[in-house]
């Protein structure tokens, strides 16, 4: 279906992001979708149900390119009816009770049904959220331009806590963000509420998002201070409206007394009035109990604690000669009785532990599980080191049968070209969601623990770290936004893929035209091998520049060997890559078998982390019958001429989308290119010193790649 040629230059900014409700443009669709939406009825008083009236009036008169009225009434003639057996007597009268029990607490059906004799779309749901998650389906469906006829649509999230970690700290500046401010105005907050909340919780909510963690987990202690506590009632009060709960990062020392020197880890500070934090003090834990309580006398929906304690300087139980336990289960029974939760952070690196970073979280945790409380999540990174380009998934995921474990991910692209690069990281989190860890036996899938299917968990959760700020299209580039669609599409529903992800997403923030959207998907998809290759390949890791962590550096001395990048590439005379394998640190025996003894052999473990396992000759022989120098060098420039072609496919967009986004796209990618390139030059010449092979001409303009190509 082509689009119109007028929309293409309306100036758009971004900040519509997939809620953009453009006119549908295929004459025929539009036609079908006006007159089977005659009417619209959404009766019932709940707030959320007016959130829902206000949602489908604003998408369908954008979409339908008119007014249109929403009745709080019975449905008359044909159109479309939303609401629960309680809300609305006609859904009651039709039957459908057990299967929308079937859908749970935030599960709907969308159904066409014949209604008093006429034609209607009916979604269906147990409780108001489902009625609001249905009808940003249902927006979701004419976006895209699906027929609405013959619905029979069953939706129930797989997981069910769907978060996003703010490390939005209380001057508004943002941990890792590159996208301008906090969004949380605490300086004027509670009084004034900026009409922001709102967009963030509806765009949210479209997406099955269902928490939020307001603050960074390197947290200030004041975050808990009453005063502050009544500017996050203020944003509660908003985000409930949209079925968000919020969720508040705890620092541990929080009941101390206040130092005068806090530092920047105040590990030493806190708001209380107290000598020690130590967890099991009684006077600690009744202070923890008495903040729960005053917590929940204001937010009687409040999420929990999230905390990293004992990790890069931030305080914790250790403090106290505790354990994670001690610290965790003491939070956790203070928020018991209001129904919280504790997401305890197993990003924990302590070098006693072990000499190999990648090996100490899954030491240090292993032995606890089954120890924690009930109302207890360790929230774990996907991977064991960081974030990084690409990582084998971590290995407690399977390890710990007995606790919940809630993964983490990172949606803001801290060492994937921050907000520069477009990187479409869904590709990434699909690998490890369907990675199989072998927990019990072949088909233990990353995601079967976390949606809790393997290990029968009693409460399952996802969290990523949001990208999120107060630049005008919110996420720094339009692309990004992507990325924080797809973390709430996947969190919703593991199984989908990130091709058909990809492809709503830009149907509804770009274009339905059919060949622009397969560009642009394919560009999109591309993206994400296109920077391990330019970065990382081979799944070298944590090469980057100190602090900032952009762009490349193989050399510096952060003060710390497990900061450096020496320690993780290991380039010497003899070959490049971490050995991990059982005749190096033997990280391979945290996976189970067969996967361990995989990745333990060069000859069988993935190439794709292959530098990661192994420390592998220079003159190794690659399945592509390369030497690895060879193949080091092929990748780099393999990367470097895909990112190239991401501009020019850009460029021959031109004319097929709006012009502010492609000119602001356009000025990113060209950063893009020109970074990109820097990383072959600046890595092959440092890793060159070792191999003493030479280095073809052309890596980081893409004339190697041509040449080669052909091989
Ligand atoms: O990736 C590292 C980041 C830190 C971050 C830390 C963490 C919030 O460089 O900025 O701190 O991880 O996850 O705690």
């Amino acid at each position: 279906m082509k689009e119109a040629a007028s929309l293409v230059g309306l100036p758009r900014d971004g900040y519509e992001l997939w809620l953009d409700y453009r006119p549908v443009q295929s004459a025929e669709r539009l036609g079908a979708y006006r007159a089977s939406l005659q009417s619209i009825a959404v009766p019932g008083d709940f707030s959320t149900l007016a959130v829902a009236r206000a949602e489908l009036q604003r998408g369908l008169s954008g979409l339908l390119d008119g007014p249109v009225e929403i009745s709080q009434d019975q449905l008359q003639g044909p159109g479309l009816l939303a609401g629960t057996p309680q809300t609305s007597s006609q859904i009651a009268a039709l039957g459908w009770d057990e299967q929308i029990a079937a859908q749970g607490p935030e599960g709907y059906l969308i159904r066409s049904a014949m209604m008093g004799g006429k034609p209607a779309v009916v979604i269906a749901a147990g409780s108001e959220m489902g009625v609001l998650y249905g009808s940003f389906h249902l927006l979701r469906l004419l976006q895209t331009q699906q027929p609405l006829a013959g619905l029979d649509i069953a939706e129930r999230p797989k997981i069910q806590l769907r978060l996003l970690d703010h490390w939005d700290n209380l001057n508004r500046s943002v941990e890792r963000g590159y996208a301008g401010k906090s969004l949380w105005k605490w300086e004027e907050l509670p009084d004034t509420l900026d009409p922001r909340y709102h967009d963030y919780a509806r765009a949210c909510a479209s997406i099955g998002i269902n928490g939020a963690v307001l603050n960074n987990v390197n947290a200030n202690p004041l975050i808990l201070r009453s005063d502050y506590l009544e500017k996050v009632v203020a944003l509660a009060n908003v985000l409930r409206l949209y079925g968000i709960r919020v969720h508040l990062s705890a620092n541990f020392a929080s009941p101390l007394r206040p130092s005068d020197t806090p530092g920047r880890f105040r590990r030493v500070n806190g708001i209380g009035n107290l000598d020690t934090a130590d967890p099991l003090d009684p006077d600690v834990r009744q202070w923890w109990k008495e903040k729960a309580d005053e917590i929940y006398h204001h937010i009687p929906d409040f999420g929990g604690f999230l905390v990293k304690a004992n990790s890069e300087g931030m305080p914790g139980p250790f403090d106290y000669g505790r354990t994670h336990l001690d610290g965790a289960n003491m939070l956790a029974r203070a928020l018991a009785p209001h129904g919280g939760i504790v997401m305890w952070r197993a990003f924990v690196y302590d070098p006693h532990v072990d000499p190999d970073r990648t090996k100490r979280a899954y030491k240090e945790f292993v032995p606890l599980d089954g120890e924690f409380e009930p109302n207890v999540f360790v929230q774990v990174k996907n991977g064991p080191l960081d974030f990084q380009p690409r990582e084998p998934f971590h290995p407690l995921f399977g390890a710990m049968p007995k606790t919940p474990l809630m993964m983490e991910f990172q949606v803001t692209q801290e060492y994937l070209g921050q907000g520069i690069h477009l990187v479409y990281l869904a590709p990434m989190w699909k690998e490890v969601l369907d990675a199989d860890t072998f927990a019990q036996g072949e088909g233990s899938t990353v995601a079967q623990v976390i949606d809790g299917s393997l290990h029968g968990y009693p409460m399952t959760g996802v969290a990523g770290v949001a990208n999120i700020g107060s630049d005008r299209n919110w996420c720094g580039h339009h692309f990004a936004q992507a990325n924080w669609y797809a973390f709430g599409r996947l969190a919703w529903n593991h199984t989908l893929s990130p091709e058909q992800i990809a492809e709503e997403w830009i149907r509804a923030t770009f274009t339905n035209d059919d060949g622009t959207v397969a560009t642009i998907r394919d560009m999109m998809m591309g993206s994400w091998e296109a920077c391990v290759n330019t970065m990382m390949p081979l799944c070298l890791h944590h090469i980057m520049r100190e602090g900032h962590h952009y762009g490349p550096d193989l050399e510096y001395n952060a003060g710390r060997e497990d900061w450096n990048p020496q320690y993780y590439h290991r380039a010497d005379a003899a070959g490049l890559g971490y050995d991990r394998s059982s005749s190096g640190s033997n990280a391979v025996a945290q996976y189970f078998p067969p996967l361990c003894d995989e990745f333990d052999d060069l000859t069988t473990c993935p190439e794709k982390y292959l530098l990661w396992f192994h420390h592998v000759p220079w003159d190794y022989e690659m399945r592509s019958g390369r030497t690895l120098w060879d193949e080091l060098v092929w990748r780099y420039a393999h990367g470097v001429a895909a990112v190239s072609r991401m501009l020019e496919t850009w460029t021959g967009l031109k004319s097929c989308v709006d012009s502010q986004r492609y000119e602001e796209v356009l000025k990113k990618l060209s950063t893009q290119v020109s970074d990109a390139a820097e990383w072959p030059q600046v890595c092959l010449s440092y890793f060159q010193k070792f191999s003493r092979r030479p280095i073809p001409a052309g890596i980081s303009d893409g004339a190697f790649q041509q040449h080669d190509e052909s091989r």
